[in-house]
């Protein structure tokens, strides 16, 4: 049987998702808004099997099992779904960095599977259908679908159809993101988990969710505009407000290690100095720092001694899944 091969890039949120309007449709309640980074990628082989039976799935090079290898089936079945048929699948996926360390995986992952599997099951979709199919599987594989600078919108509970869609920047504002690597232990709580908890239990949620499409409307018009300190003061915002709802949940969720709020501590220590740096933090302990291109090296430098920085991945704006 042919083999389909999708390769996708990871996605780093300046406006953070986090918080569901309806957790069967897996549909977000604030709406996001991502930089897709050309350093991070996973590529996904589909190969339709003969007969019945189990599909074979393989993450990194072992044979998946329990919560992820039920992740793809379902995901692959949703697929089937669409498509009118339903054979098993072998599929091979792998990714060029860390699982499950707030290095955004299931973006990558999910936008590759979906985009792998589309094609060997014969379906023809375009980015809109893609991105709300990888959607159901993760959140942000949706923005995943895209490269450039793309938002998710928010939607409300019931809601059939919802796509991620690319947004403009400014020409001249030419980007990089720099990943610091504090760990790559997989997390104790996931991304999944986390976010249901702090919806559940944290007195901050609410405002949270609240606060978050005038956020986005403002990290919008600074991206369109060129207004790297407007989109930075926003990108700040949004991780430390994610933060601290999700650390006043109970019990309460802190990805940090020290060398997290190390960094922290830097960027804006590199700010004050003159870089225009900008850090976020995902449901993990790396912190990654948006700024300008050309003081990639500045930054590098600056950084890179933080006491409990391991490595330093350097990004540029990356593109959307490319099906091979
Ligand atoms: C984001 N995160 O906007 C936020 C910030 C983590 C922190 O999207 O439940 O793995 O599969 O839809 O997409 C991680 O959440 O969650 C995430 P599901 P997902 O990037």
């Amino acid at each position: 049987m042919p083999v389909s091969v999708a390769v996708a890039c990871a996605n780093f949120a300046l406006c953070k998702y986090w918080g569901k309007s309806d957790p069967d449709r897996n549909l977000p309640a604030v709406p996001s808004l991502s930089m897709t980074v050309d350093a991070l990628r996973t590529r996904t082989n589909v190969e339709l099997l003969e007969g019945q039976g189990e599909d074979r799935i393989v993450i990194d090079g072992r044979p998946a099992t329990g919560e992820a290898a039920r992740r793809v089936t379902v995901h692959l079945d949703r697929l089937g779904r669409i498509a009118g048929v339903r054979p098993r699948m072998a599929v091979t996926s792998d990714s060029t960095f860390a699982a499950a360390a707030g290095l955004a995986s299931s973006a990558s992952a999910f936008a590759a599977l979906t985009a792998a599997a589309a094609r060997a099951v014969g379906l023809d979709l375009g980015a809109d259908a893609l991105s709300d199919l990888a959607r159901q599987a993760s959140a942000s594989a949706a923005r995943s679908v895209h490269g450039g600078f793309v938002e998710l919108p928010a939607a409300p509970s019931g809601t059939d159809f919802l796509a991620a869609h690319p947004v403009p920047v400014a020409s001249g504002l030419e980007l990089g993101m720099s990943i610091l690597i504090t760990s790559e232990s997989p997390k104790s709580v996931g991304s999944r988990d986390g976010m249901t908890r702090t919806a559940a239990t944290s007195p901050y949620h609410e405002a949270w969710v609240r606060q978050a499409p005038a956020e986005l409307v403002s990290a919008r018009a600074a991206l369109a505009s060129g207004d790297l300190g407007e989109l930075g003061a926003v990108m700040e915002r949004s991780a430390l407000r994610m933060h601290a709802s999700a650390m006043a949940a109970d019990p309460g969720l802190l990805y940090w290690n020290a060398a997290t709020v190390e960094a922290i501590h830097a960027v804006r220590r590199l700010r004050e100095g003159g870089v225009e740096a900008y850090f976020t933090v995902d449901a993990g302990p790396n912190v990654k720092v948006l700024h300008r291109r050309v003081d990639s090296e500045r930054v590098r430098a600056a950084l890179g001694a933080v006491a409990g920085v391991l490595r330093i991945i350097e990004a540029g704006v990356g593109q959307g899944v490319e099906v091979a």
